[in-house]
């Protein structure tokens, strides 16, 4: 595909499964990384089972005009900055510069759908997977996720369906990449250090449009202005979705049931009650997941039963079981008191609380404050276990235990819940010093919900 060299920029994930996928397909790679600290032989080292590895050479330090003048191209990680000194030297060089998405997408044979957004992108684009997994036997869920877009798409042929989680990161250096469906989310201000205005962040996120024509497809929140600010330049068919209107056509929510409206056509798809994910963001979620996995030609029946089964993302206000009538619920990715306030938020029922860990100094004013009367019990433990008392009683709310175990603090639930009840763990707090991370504290504690 290239005349030269490949530069690929990074060697976090998205760098070591690019300059891979560029070695298997027959291209000579310099794999390029700031961080001095590096060693060429561990970067190499974490490039496994690729044939033709010997095409792949590791420079690490400063990007040379020695080396520039050997490539014909560069493919950039999403966490450098395209304004970072060596990219700029590249680019003054005349290089032109690939995101890693464009890169696979150069190799990729099937159809793509794209989610982005400032919030709730890994929970639909998991949903979105699911819903496509099950209709769709040669589906990949890959991106800002975690899995790099280049570790398979050279594996895809004409029946993959591609999900895509897009990042804004991912999008400034996007060339042909062009999904049938593309769904933007929110768009909220995040990432200005990057993209230093709000107006270039929203610029990306509205790119991710940017080569589709009248035959795909852009799912966009009819409830998030900023969003709707971006509609008149798409010119892909604008499928809205939204929680708050009763639209001409379009998903929304009617009498408690998420309904696809187009021209005459009026379908019902499930009701909102048969939803295990909690809270209005999630609603939103699964609206833009039912019209992206619609328009990407899903039957309804099918799309109705993943909804209705999906129990969300792993250690998000996970729903795990209900004990006695009471619903338990993990949000173990629940570390910071941010993250904390968004689930107890979602809770639509008197919630007993399972919290404390690791000590980052975080302040828990604001968590404590957003209990709003919904939190019978303040299960503690860890580290921050006294604090987090004080700062509960100095807040009035004074229903706080201190327990030795996460165990110690399912028992606790278990005895003092009443049908109806929800026991939620989401701490505020890391893991460290009780568990390896967060997802060992999740497994746990499903596992000790599982047991009662
Ligand atoms: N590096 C440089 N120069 C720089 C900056 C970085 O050489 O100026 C090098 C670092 O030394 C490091 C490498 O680049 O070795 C890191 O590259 P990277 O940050 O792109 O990391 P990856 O491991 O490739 O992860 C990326 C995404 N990271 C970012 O966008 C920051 C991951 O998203 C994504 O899951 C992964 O690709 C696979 O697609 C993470 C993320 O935080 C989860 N995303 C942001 C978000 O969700 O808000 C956008």
């Amino acid at each position: 595909m290239f005349d030269k060299k490949v530069l690929v920029a990074g060697s976090g994930k998205s760098g070591l499964c690019a300059s891979a996928l560029l070695a298997r397909n027959g291209e000579k790679v310099i794999l390029f990384d700031e961080n001095k600290n590096l060693k060429p032989e561990d970067v190499l080292a974490k490039i496994e089972d690729v044939e033709n590895k010997d095409n792949i050479e590791v420079y690490i330090g400063e990007l040379t005009d020695e080396i520039i003048s050997q490539c014909s191209i560069m493919v950039i990680s999403p966490g450098i900055p395209v304004d970072a000194k060596f990219a700029l030297k590249v680019k003054e060089a005349g290089l032109p510069i690939w995101s890693e998405i464009e890169l696979a997408y150069n190799y990729e044979k099937g159809v793509v759908a794209a989610i982005t957004g400032t919030n709730g992108k890994t929970t639909t684009t998991t949903l979105v997977g699911e819903i496509i997994k099950a209709w769709n036997e040669e589906t990949y869920v890959v991106g800002n996720i975690g899995i790099p877009y280049t570790k398979l798409s050279d594996g895809t042929t004409d029946k993959s369906v591609t999900v895509a989680e897009i990042s804004s990161f991912q999008l400034e250096t996007i060339v042909s990449f062009k999904p049938h469906v593309s769904a933007i989310l929110n768009v909220t201000p995040d990432h200005l250090d990057r993209h230093y205005t709000f107006e270039n962040y929203a610029k990306c996120k509205l790119d991710i449009t940017k080569n589709q024509t009248k035959d795909d497809y852009a799912v966009l929140n009819y409830d998030d202005p900023e969003t709707m600010k971006l509609a008149d330049k798409i010119e892909a068919k604008k499928i809205y979705f939204s929680r708050e209107k009763l639209l001409d056509e379009g998903v929304f929510v009617e009498d408690g049931k998420i309904v696809i409206k187009e021209a005459d056509n009026k379908i019902n798809v499930l009701s909102l009650a048969d939803i295990k994910l909690l809270g209005t963001h999630n609603t939103e979620n699964v609206l833009a997941a039912v019209a992206v996995s619609y328009y990407m030609g899903v039957p309804v029946d099918v799309i109705e039963k993943v909804c209705v089964e999906f129990k969300g993302v792993e250690h998000r206000i996970e729903y795990v079981k209900t004990v006695n009538g009471v619903a338990y619920y993990n949000d173990s990715k629940g570390t910071n008191p941010d993250a904390a306030i968004k689930a107890i938020k979602a809770m639509t029922t008197t919630t007993l609380l399972i919290g404390g860990g690791y000590d980052k100094q975080s302040s828990y004013d604001e968590w404590i404050e957003a209990f709003d009367n919904k939190v019978k019990y303040l299960v503690l433990l860890g580290q921050t276990a006294k604090n987090i008392t004080e700062c509960a009683h100095g807040h009035g709310f004074t229903k706080t235990i201190t327990v030795e175990s996460l165990k110690d603090a399912v028992k606790f639930c278990y005895e003092n819940a009443q049908p109806g009840d929800a026991v939620l763990l989401s701490p505020a707090c890391a893991s460290w010093g009780m568990f390896e991370n967060y997802e060992q504290r999740g497994n746990m504690f499903k596992e000790y919900v599982r047991e009662l």
